[in-house]
């Protein structure tokens, strides 16, 4: 793995940092550009994302949910990371199909010939003017569907203002003890920093379990945002979070309300599509010198997702 600094790809250790006793936090996300709903034209912004990663899966959800997989073309990166960061791998179908590019480093310092930071997933380009507009997902998900409204098949609201504060409160929650709860119990270093990040994880799981008992989605009977963070964790969890990241108390199949609401929302038009379980038990289980020494995948149960 690596960075670019100035433009120029450097190898490091890993994304985030370790603390004095353990903790692993992530490193925040540098571009933060928004979109003008008058420059949204079919197939002028260009969408990057990695089947594995929960935060491009994010987005993924939102352009699919809104029916936007047309007009919001999209390269995916092989779902490895190597020394080159993030690459394309066009004989497995993995294409930078905007600039033919073979790792993403190259597409980030040919949007901005000095960009220094993360070369992350997922990232928005703009083909007309060849900027990065921004690689943060939670401003993604908020800026594509009033930005794509005029060209989503199915315009939809998932930011409403009514419910704006109940999102902001249930995104805050699941971004941080949950979204990143499981990579700061599977990253931990020693064993208090796992055992207050697991215990973390299953009281916010219990927080939403509540949650969910009489609606079926967390604000409401409407899908919002707020539903869309909680996803991708739970399509991760007992494939890959349960076993490679030790978060064993409980299987999201071992929920009342969790598990039906997983399963509704994978049956949503364009969300099935979107998720790769076998990608993300090898992925997650891939060599790792701390984590996995020896490379050796797990087979996995069969999960019957269907509603
Ligand atoms: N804040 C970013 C985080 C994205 C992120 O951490 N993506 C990971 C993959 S899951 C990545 O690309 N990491 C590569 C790196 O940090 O070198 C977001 O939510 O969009």
């Amino acid at each position: 793995m690596g960075q670019l600094i100035d433009g120029q790809w450097v190898t490091d250790e890993q994304a985030g940092s370790i603390s004095k006793s353990g903790e692993w936090t992530r490193t925040p996300s540098v571009l933060r550009g928004g979109l003008e709903p008058e420059d949204v034209t079919p197939g002028r912004y260009h969408l990057y994302a990695a089947w594995n990663c929960p935060w491009a899966h994010r987005v993924l959800l939102t352009r699919a949910l809104l029916g936007l997989q047309e007009v919001l073309p999209v390269s995916l990166v092989a779902p490895k990371r190597t020394e080159d960061g993030w690459v394309f791998d066009p004989e497995n179908g993995y294409i930078d199909q905007l600039t033919e590019r073979r790792a993403l480093h190259e597409v980030y310092a040919a949007g901005q010939a000095d960009y220094t930071g993360r070369v992350t997933v997922p990232l928005l380009v703009d083909t007309k003017t060849g900027a990065l507009i921004s690689n943060e997902s939670a401003d993604l998900v908020r800026m594509l569907p009033p930005a794509f409204a005029h060209l989503a098949e199915r315009p939809r609201d998932l930011y409403p203002a009514e419910l704006a504060k109940d999102i902001d409160a249930w995104n805050a929650l699941i971004h941080t003890k949950l979204n990143n709860g499981v990579y700061q119990a599977g990253f931990a270093e020693s064993q208090p920093a796992y055992d207050a990040a697991v215990s973390s994880v299953f009281e916010t799981l219990d927080t939403i379990e509540a949650a969910l008992e009489n609606k079926p989605y967390l604000t409401g009977d409407d899908l919002t945002e707020a539903d869309i963070r909680l996803f991708p964790t739970l399509a991760r969890f007992d494939v890959a979070y349960y076993s490679a990241f030790k978060c064993m108390r409980r299987r999201i199949q071992d929920y009342p309300n969790l598990w039906p609401f997983a399963r509704r929302f994978y049956a949503l038009p364009g969300i099935a599509e979107t998720v790769k379980f076998d990608i993300y038990r090898k992925g997650y289980f891939s060599q790792s010198p701390k984590r996995n020494p020896l490379g050796i995948i797990p087979i996995a149960p069969d999960i019957d997702w269907s509603i």
